[in-house]
């Protein structure tokens, strides 16, 4: 398989190339991709050097599979042009996600949306794939109503301007700020840009995505993202109105059956996710889950990922994965 990874010296580019070795993914070429002041530049993988190429030489290389994560702006504009060309494209801006033509897939979901004639397939957005690995199996047994979100999320969302801030910030030094504030010591209630209505373009994904991923818009959704000075990965408190009751067990279970999920929650003995020790792993870790007993048919829980990983590069080769395996490029 011929596959170009576009961005390929961003971060969240560094993760597809770690993944796509750790994966065993099989390239018979990679196609590292980006930026023209990164052209020319030499990239080692999986023991071979690579030289970095423009977009253009990279269309007319044909690869079969292309994996984007260069901005919206770079997929609105070489997405069509890969596609023209028989490539496929799994996207991680945010350019097709609401598309009503392009799928927005996190494989242990709705993978089976894909069709050959998918060739710009979307990746949800990092804080949605964590939220709707955990609530998908139980909206599919209790029926959700509606969630409440709070995200507390890394620096790594934003890139690595923002973890050059919060280093320069613990040193004491001052350097080109990625927010608006300090984040060291800090939490800010923005994450991207707000919209008309008061909320940022973070919280009103994790809004209209969920719904498209768990084909529902009857699910209503309502968010808060918070950047705090954290590098392991998101964190989310979640509370979930079901139309019909449930027993706290049987949902433990469900999740603990569900590929993909960690169930980590055990308060006796102090067991729960934390971003620290999910950085570098794939799994959605979810715990504190509990009764909301304020209101019926109601539940607590803490979910927890690693935002480049399953949040980002191990979801869109995930879908890649599948593509090949039900021959779908
Ligand atoms: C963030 N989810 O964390 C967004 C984009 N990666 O900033």
């Amino acid at each position: 398989m011929k596959v170009a990874v576009v961005g390929a010296t961003g971060m969240v580019g560094e993760v597809m190339l770690q993944i796509l070795k750790e994966r065993n993914f099989p390239i018979t070429e990679l196609i590292p991709v980006a930026s023209e002041k990164s052209v020319g530049k030499e990239i080692e993988w999986n023991g071979k050097k690579y030289v970095v190429v423009g977009l253009q030489t990279a269309v007319e290389m044909r690869p079969e599979i292309a994996l984007f994560s260069a901005g919206g702006d770079t997929s609105l504009a070489w997405a069509p042009k890969f596609a023209e060309v028989g490539t496929t494209v799994i996207d991680n801006s945010s350019a097709w996600r609401m598309d009503t033509s392009k799928k927005l897939v996190v494989p242990e979901i709705n993978a089976a949306v894909l069709t050959k004639e998918d060739k710009i397939i979307a990746n949800p957005n990092c804080s949605t794939i964590q939220m709707v690995m955990a609530l998908a199996p139980l909206h599919a047994k209790y029926k959700i109503k509606r969630i409440v979100v709070s995200t507390y999320q890394s620096i790594t969302g934003t890139g690595v301007k923002a973890v050059k801030q919060l280093e320069n910030e613990y040193a004491g030094e001052t350097g080109e700020m990625a927010y608006k504030y300090q984040i060291h010591r800090n939490a800010i209630p923005q994450c991207d840009v707000f919209e008309d209505n008061g909320y940022t373009k973070e919280e009103m994904k994790l809004v209209r995505e969920t719904q498209k991923i768990l084909n529902d818009n009857t699910i209503a959704v309502t968010a808060t993202a918070i950047r705090i000075p954290v590098v392991g990965g998101h964190s989310e408190a979640v509370n979930i109105q079901f139309e019909n009751d449930f027993d706290v067990a049987e949902i433990r279970n469900i999740l603990e059956q569900t590929s993909g999920v960690t169930v980590q929650d055990n308060i006796d003995t102090f067991t729960f996710p934390m971003p620290l020790y999910a950085h570098g792993k794939d799994d959605v870790f979810v715990g504190r889950i509990r009764r909301d007993e304020s209101q019926p048919n109601s539940l607590n829980m803490w979910i927890v990922a690693d935002n480049l990983r399953k949040g980002a590069a191990t979801n869109t080769i995930q879908i890649a994965e599948y593509l090949i395996a039900n021959s779908l490029v």
